[in-house]
């Protein structure tokens, strides 16, 4: 129980103080209210943070009544005690001489606890031969939903925190950060992707950034309500022009792929769009695709051999939908299994035939797909299509990354989504729940190059994974 003093109580307590009273118990203090969550700060406990919290310390500490104090929450250092540099901070903080991720005050209790348990747990898991990256997808801002927004913003907080405290290479945003449906203006839509951007900003700001668009992003499923939707280009300043350190193709920039090098560590991380609509027509409202251009590139972006040491290297590929996910991801996923086992062969997309020949160049070894889209924790091997037309199983593993979403989750188990009878519903779901620390969901995918595994850590409502390559 949160140590929360009424007024009453804190007279008595001064009484106390100046006459000591041996018959003084615990249970003489009255908590207000009946949940353990705080703000940070929130001295006072009417849910904001302001200069009344700073009195409301300034004043308990020098022996001056108040009307009520939260101990907890005013205990803005999280040190366990309290001091004029508690107030302190909270004044800093309304300066914006520090941010929150500094000493969290503005920031929940138990996202601060769910950021630190998570940060520590990867902290852990850190060697010479680990990269580690957070990845967050399918947000899907709605502005009328409080619980959706709260769960991002704590998302945002909580990768903020874990940047700030452990050695974070790169966070991924996976698409899908509007609620974008059918109904949903073209520009509500792109404000809905914004609002996420800002509410994420504070760590995202702190590494590397590498984000692909998602279906929703382009609102084709909205097509007969606007009559138009958003294209590669309209879409590049919300996601691909975050990727400032990554490799585009030059003559496609905007077109939402890229890959990027973390040369000391010898890994390559591929996105891909897997909403790129530049063949498709609209009103057959399509809306997952990877354009001949793309597959094209793609086999560039695996091709590794004029780094004398490809054999030593590593690929990582993101993307929002699975690369099985239907006939027009699937070519994509042919391309990946024919790199990893070293053959040639092609792939037609919209009438253009794409070559491709691994079978001669040095190749790096594939780690896997990280994706998000299906909003569950499936991990799974990417299937794609043999040169006898037949459906394999092949040996790259897919992982979902969950919906930060707080609602939506493992749709797919209900309705379920058919595709060569692949089933990408998880057997278990995990539901949010508003007002703790899993009201939202994100991972941090701590990759260990040398013994091959992938440590899958839940921030939120989920579990945490090991996945072998
Ligand atoms: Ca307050
Ligand atoms: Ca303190």
């Amino acid at each position: 129980m949160k140590k929360l003093l009424s007024f009453s109580t804190v007279i008595l307590i001064i009484l106390f103080s100046v006459f000591p009273c041996s018959s003084f118990e615990a249970e003489d203090i009255q908590p207000v209210g009946d949940s353990d969550a705080y703000l940070v700060g929130d001295a006072n406990a009417n849910g904001e943070i302001e200069i009344i919290d700073v009195t409301v310390i300034s004043r308990y500490i020098a022996g001056f009544s108040v009307s009520v104090i939260d101990l907890d929450a005013a205990d803005s250092d999280t040190d366990g005690s309290l001091s004029i540099i508690d107030a302190t901070i909270i004044q800093r903080y309304l300066a914006e001489i520090d941010a929150y991720a500094t000493y969290y005050v503005g920031v929940y209790n138990y996202v601060v606890d769910e950021g630190k348990r998570v940060a520590e747990k990867v902290s852990q898991r850190k060697n010479a031969d680990t990269v580690s990256f957070i990845a967050f997808s399918d947000a899907h801002y709605h502005a009328d939903t409080k619980e959706i927004i709260d769960g991002i913003t704590h998302a945002g907080q909580g990768m903020d925190i874990i940047i700030s405290s452990a050695d974070i290479d790169f966070a991924a945003v996976l698409g899908d950060n509007g609620w974008q449906d059918s109904s949903t203006s073209l520009d509500e839509g792109l404000r809905q992707i914004q609002a996420t951007n800002d509410l994420i900003a504070s760590g995202m700001e702190k590494t590397a950034n590498l984000r692909v668009p998602g279906n929703h992003c382009s609102q084709i499923g909205a097509y007969y309500t606007n009559r138009d939707y958003h294209r590669n280009a309209d879409l590049y300043p919300y996601y691909g022009a975050y990727n400032t350190q990554a490799v585009f193709d030059e003559e496609n920039r905007r077109r939402g792929y890229c890959y990027q090098d973390f040369s000391e560590h010898k890994l390559r991380v591929i996105c891909l769009n897997t909403s790129d609509l530049e063949d498709i027509k609209p009103a057959n409202l399509e809306s997952h695709d990877i354009s001949a251009e793309q597959l094209k590139w793609f086999c560039s972006a695996l091709d590794m051999s004029k780094k004398a040491d490809a054999a030593k290297w590593q690929i990582l590929i993101l993307s929002h939908a699975p690369l099985d996910w239907s006939d027009n991801t699937m070519p994509a996923s042919v391309i990946l299994n024919a790199y990893a086992s070293g053959s040639q062969g092609s792939v037609t997309k919209n009438d253009t035939e794409i070559r491709y020949d691994f079978s001669r160049s040095r190749r790096a070894a594939v780690i896997g797909q990280v994706h998000g889209h299906i909003h569950d924790y499936k991990v799974d091997n990417l299937r794609y299509i043999d040169n006898d037309g037949q459906t394999r199983i092949g040996g790259i593993s897919r992982i979902a990354v969950p919906n930060a979403c707080n609602g939506r989750d493992n749709e797919y188990k209900y309705a379920p989504h058919e595709y060569l009878d692949i089933d990408f519903a998880d057997e278990v779901s995990y539901h949010k729940t508003v007002g703790t620390g899993k009201d939202t969901s994100f991972t941090v995918f701590t990759v260990d190059l040398a013994a091959r595994k992938v440590y899958a850590d839940c921030y939120g409502a989920g579990i945490d994974r090991v996945i072998s390559y």
